[in-house]
């Protein structure tokens, strides 16, 4: 793995680590760290031994978003968002493993919709969740338009997309928009164990729920049927699923190797 300015990259037992690396901006995301994150969630996503992979923020912040100080004149919005920001979206959403976003402090605007692509949240007591785009003109990227409306639905999502109030981890929880709410004294330690939880489960089956929640988003009952029906024909004949069924017999727990 490279050397990296703006973010730390570690791998452990199976669990691929970003942290983004600007606590004096709040881990706002400048061209170079877009790029950084876009480099190392490719090498995730090919690397089979990193089964989960987890992202958070160093300092008190996860992301503020767009870096505002990074002044580009006459930028066009679209080429920074095609270029720089959809990729990382997609790379999260279609790692073919568990993304789960640590939400140590504030995430806003581009920072809240990264963290909303992942498939597990995290967060703790005292962080915040901002759709922070309106408060300077702008509407919501990076995919907040997509998976918004899908936790919370329609009616708040434009709420909290049109006022840009401060979500709470408290009312992120009721809203359904994450997991898990971890004190901080506890936080590392509990997290650690879901991490963990997600990189020595059945890796294919993980990718596949992932496919499906996806794809339900946009089908039918009738189509959705069919295409479980397809899902399961492929998980059924992983070896995972495999050494659970005959766990199950032995009376053991099984352990999985994510093939
Ligand atoms: O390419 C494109 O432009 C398209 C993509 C757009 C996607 C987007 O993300 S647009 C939304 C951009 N983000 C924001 O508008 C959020 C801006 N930040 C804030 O509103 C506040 O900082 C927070 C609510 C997140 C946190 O407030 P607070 O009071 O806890 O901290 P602070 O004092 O405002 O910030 C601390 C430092 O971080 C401060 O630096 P300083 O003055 O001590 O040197 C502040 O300037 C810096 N900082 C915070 N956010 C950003 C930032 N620096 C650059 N860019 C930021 N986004």
């Amino acid at each position: 793995m490279p050397e990296f300015e703006t973010v730390e990259v570690a791998a452990e037992n199976g669990i691929g680590k970003l942290t983004l690396n600007r606590p004096d901006s709040l881990n706002a995301f400048n061209e170079k760290m877009t790029a950084e994150i876009q480099s190392v969630l490719k090498s995730f996503s090919s690397e089979k031994s990193i089964r989960c992979v987890a992202i958070t923020g160093k300092g008190r912040a996860f992301s503020a978003g767009q870096d505002l100080k990074e002044v580009a004149p006459g930028k066009s919005f679209a080429d920074s968002l095609k270029r720089r920001y959809n990729p990382m979206i997609r790379q999260i959403t279609g790692m073919e493993k568990p993304v789960v976003a640590l939400i140590n402090g504030v995430a806003a605007g581009a920072g809240m919709s990264m963290a909303l692509a992942c498939d597990f949240r995290i967060m703790s007591p005292g962080a915040k969740l901002i759709q922070a785009f309106v408060k300077i003109g702008l509407v919501p990227d990076s995919g907040s338009s997509y998976f918004l409306p899908r936790l919370v639905g329609s009616s708040k999502a434009f709420e909290l997309a049109a006022l840009g109030s401060e979500i709470s981890a408290e009312e992120a929880m009721r809203l359904g928009i994450v997991n898990r709410i971890f004190p901080d004294e506890e936080f590392a330690e509990e997290s650690q164990k879901i991490l963990d939880r997600f990189a020595n489960g059945p890796t294919r089956a993980y990718s596949l729920i992932k496919k499906m929640m996806r794809h339900s988003a946009t089908s039918s009952l009738e189509e959705s049927l069919e295409y479980e029906a397809y899902m399961q024909e492929i998980a059924g004949r992983t070896e995972d699923a495999g050494e659970a069924t005959k766990a199950f017999v032995e009376k053991r727990p099984p352990v999985y190797k994510g093939t």
